[in-house]
């Protein structure tokens, strides 16, 4: 009760913040993309992390205007890049979208509104879903999915492999890319957990997505991907999420 309490207030007294982790393309290390992770900072005391405070957002309905104000930050800071920083006139920014908001039959005119608010290319905008929040209530989402895609925005599939979609429910999704749970990644380089990675990245060929890798901590875990053909990835190895002015450093010394 607490906590949803502050959370009414984390907006209008500015204590919400979206920083970006850098998405690599494994064959190159070039950073080709970002994703947007929500951060809330209450008034002096300890920071609470989106797995708690998204829910509560999602309950208390504050999801719709901290969901949209994520994403003009995140539409707003990735046209800033793109008029300003060299070599990030193509940088993709992925934004998560909870299942409370794609129910929402607003949401597609939401994000039409904030790409034309900004001017961000649809082109450039990625939003991610969870694989469970893809399964249910379905017959709901699609065609919300279906609208966002005319927009010429893009879809991805985050948490693969730790949700119930069927084959044949991907393979009618209209989806982009698919996001190999950090699970797969971290838990050592198991014969299992690399048959699975393997498994992932076929379905992701014959499917025609693109496939990002989470969770990658080591060099050695990169190295491994690369080497199974994994073409994108994220982790700590490379950078964790950063603030708007680190992550403009960050791509000034890669570029
Ligand atoms: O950064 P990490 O601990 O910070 O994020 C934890 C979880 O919170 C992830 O599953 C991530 O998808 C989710 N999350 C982070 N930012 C947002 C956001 O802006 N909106 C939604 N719906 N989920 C978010
Ligand atoms: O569920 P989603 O993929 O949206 O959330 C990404 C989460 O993973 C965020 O909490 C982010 O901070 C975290 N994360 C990013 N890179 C790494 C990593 O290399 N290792 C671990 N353990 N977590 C990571
Ligand atoms: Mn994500
Ligand atoms: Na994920």
């Amino acid at each position: 009760a607490r906590i949803a309490q502050d959370l009414r207030h984390a907006l209008p007294r500015d204590e919400l913040s979206v920083h970006y982790q850098p998405v690599i393309h494994l064959p190159t290390g070039q950073v080709t993309g970002v994703e947007a992770l929500l951060r809330w900072q209450r008034g002096g005391r300890s920071p609470i992390p989106p797995e708690v405070f998204v829910p509560v957002a999602e309950e208390t309905g504050l999801i719709r205007p901290i969901g949209a104000w994520v994403l003009r930050e995140a539409c707003r800071h990735g046209q800033h890049w793109h008029d300003t920083l060299p070599g990030a006139e193509a940088l993709s920014v992925a934004v998560n979208v909870s299942g409370w908001q794609l129910k929402d039959h607003r949401f597609p005119d939401t994000v039409q509104q904030v790409l034309r608010e900004t001017g961000f290319s649809p082109a450039s905008l990625v939003l991610e879903i969870t694989e469970s929040t893809l399964v249910t209530d379905a017959d709901t989402t699609s065609p919300h999915i279906r609208a966002l895609r005319d927009l010429g925005v893009r879809i991805s599939i985050d948490d693969f492999g730790t949700g119930y979609s069927s084959l044949a429910y991907l393979r009618d999704l209209p989806a982009d890319i698919v996001k190999i749970d950090q699970s797969f990644v971290l838990r050592g380089g198991s014969e299992t957990n690399k048959s699975l990675i393997q498994a992932i990245l076929h379905i992701g060929h014959t499917l025609h997505l693109d496939v990002i890798a989470e969770g990658i901590e080591t060099p050695h875990q990169a190295q491994r991907l690369h080497t199974l053909g994994c073409p994108h990835g994220q982790g700590f190895y490379y950078s964790p999420p950063l603030t708007p002015t680190a992550l403009e450093a960050y791509l000034t010394i890669q570029a």
